[in-house]
């Protein structure tokens, strides 16, 4: 049993009210969590902390961020286990998606600070230059699907840019914070720049965002808990990048490379049991090539392992979803079943036959559920990825005119014949109710900092 404490300050504390981490994969009661309620100690470690941190030079705060890559590198199959423990993702899902990612995310953005330019624009009698100070204290918050890689992805460049910090996991998924907090303080990370708090979203996480010495908050999550986010941030004009749901199309047109498309989109489609914002959960497949597509589809399906969802509440969501698409007049053509063993499974299920206006076809499900749809052109498929109140992602599969298409969908991202092929220097996020601002490279940077410009006269 792990015994989940908060980071403040460099020391572990616990409370006396905790509540239970469930494993999703049979249910057993796998660590215990404090129920934090409010962030006063935190934030008074933090900004204990921000004189020095900010102080350091951006070289410096690059080497902590590689110190922590290579901790948590040496550490990697241990982040595995316990994120493969937390979410129930197959082991090598955890290894090769979560963990190496986290990694990562440090190595990237202690290369990308090493290497930032200043800007400067000259006028005919003066010079302005721009630097960038850091923010202060801010909030990080984040949830269950992909928890250190999503985490780490924001605390690296929070750190990098000179902030001191209070991180918030998913209550559903709180080991490899824990254990990143571990790590931290294992190698002298300076007491108080990572701040690490565990609890309930509408207690902790609210106190986070309505804590008025937060001056930024970046929040992944749910399109519901943004809007409230929003709401508590905006008339405190905190900075906000929030990056919500998403409803993504993997669109095949009549000219795809079938022997790419349908590996490509079947990973879009059940990746993480189809619980990756960036997910492909709708396929839409050019009338000629239906068949073909189809056939090949569901039989490379069968050997497509995943693992259980998050927990018994998002289970019964998901399947409600599924009898929705039943009553809305859908066809299950794979899967639909609950397997009979412990954990919260459902087998890979593939729907069609709903019109891309359904409720099925528009609502975010997040689990492994995709609905197909048939277009005859193009711009019928175009229409049919924008008509969701999401713009988060898509794929386009094409021989020829994949970049013609994807420029259309309403999206922050689009991949062309792959999927989920990252560059952390490019933007990522959401329009719509996918969400608000964008992050990586120099979207992070830019979030995570404030931008100042001297002008100075010639003389
Ligand atoms: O989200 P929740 P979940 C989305 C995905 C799905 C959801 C799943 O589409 O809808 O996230 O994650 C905290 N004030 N994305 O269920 O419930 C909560 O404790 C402050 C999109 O975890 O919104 C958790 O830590 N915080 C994303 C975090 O918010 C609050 C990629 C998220 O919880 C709060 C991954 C409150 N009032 C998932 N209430 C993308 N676009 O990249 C809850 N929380």
């Amino acid at each position: 049993m792990i015994h989940v404490e908060n980071l403040i300050g460099g020391k572990f504390v616990s409370l006396d009210e905790k509540f239970e981490d469930t494993s999703p994969s049979d249910f057993s009661v796998i660590a215990t969590i404090p129920r934090t309620k409010q962030v006063n100690d935190a934030v008074l470690a933090a900004k204990a902390a921000l004189h020095d941190w900010s102080s350091l030079g951006i070289e410096q705060r690059c080497d902590w961020l590689d110190k922590i890559a290579n901790e948590l590198e040496n550490e990697i199959q241990e982040v595995a286990r316990l994120e493969a423990l937390d979410t129930g993702k197959p082991m090598d899902v955890a290894l090769n998606v979560d963990a190496k990612r986290s990694v990562n995310n440090f190595r990237f953005f202690a290369e990308f600070g090493r290497n930032l330019q200043e800007q400067k624009f000259e006028m005919s009698d003066a010079t302005n230059y721009v630097i960038r100070k850091p923010i202060g204290v801010v909030g990080l918050i984040s949830p269950w699907n992909l928890p250190l890689y999503l985490l780490s992805w924001k605390i690296a460049p929070a750190l990098l840019m000179g902030n001191t910090i209070i991180a918030k996991p998913s209550e559903i998924t709180p080991l490899t914070a824990h254990f990143l907090g571990r790590i931290c303080t294992k190698i002298g990370l300076p007491d108080g720049v990572l701040n690490i708090v565990n609890g309930y979203g509408p207690e902790v996480g609210q106190a986070i965002v309505e804590h008025p010495e937060i001056k930024a908050i970046s929040f992944t999550g749910g399109t519901s808990t943004g809007k409230i986010v929003a709401a508590t941030a905006a008339p405190m004009f905190k900075k906000l990048s929030l990056e919500l749901g998403g409803k993504n199309a993997s669109i095949i047109l009549d000219d795809a490379d079938l022997e790419i498309a349908v590996p490509g989109v079947l990973r879009a489609s059940f990746l993480n049991s189809g619980q990756i914002c960036l997910c492909g959960s709708r396929v839409l497949v050019h009338a000629s090539i239906y068949d073909d597509f189809m056939n090949r589809y569901l039989a490379e399906l069968k050997d497509f392992k995943i693992g259980p969802v998050i927990s018994e509440e998002h289970r019964q969501k998901v399947l409600s979803y599924i009898r929705l698409a039943i009553e809305e007049g859908g066809e299950i053509l794979a899967g639909g079943n609950v397997p009979e063993k412990p954990g919260a499974w459902i087998e890979p299920t593939v729907i069609s036959g709903l019109s891309h206006t359904s409720r099925t076809a528009t609502e975010e499900i997040f689990g492994p559920v995709v609905t197909i749809h048939k277009f005859d052109t193009d711009e019928e498929a175009i229409e049919m990825a924008n008509c969701t109140q999401y713009g988060l992602a898509g794929s386009v599969w094409s021989k020829n005119r994949g970049p013609h298409v994807a420029e259309k969908i309403e999206s922050g991202m689009v991949w062309v014949n792959t999927w989920l092929h990252r560059d952390l220097r490019v933007p990522f996020g959401g329009v719509k109710d996918s969400g608000v601002g964008r992050e990586g490279g120099l979207w992070s940077v830019g979030f995570f900092s404030e931008a100042v410009n001297i002008c100075v006269m010639e003389d």
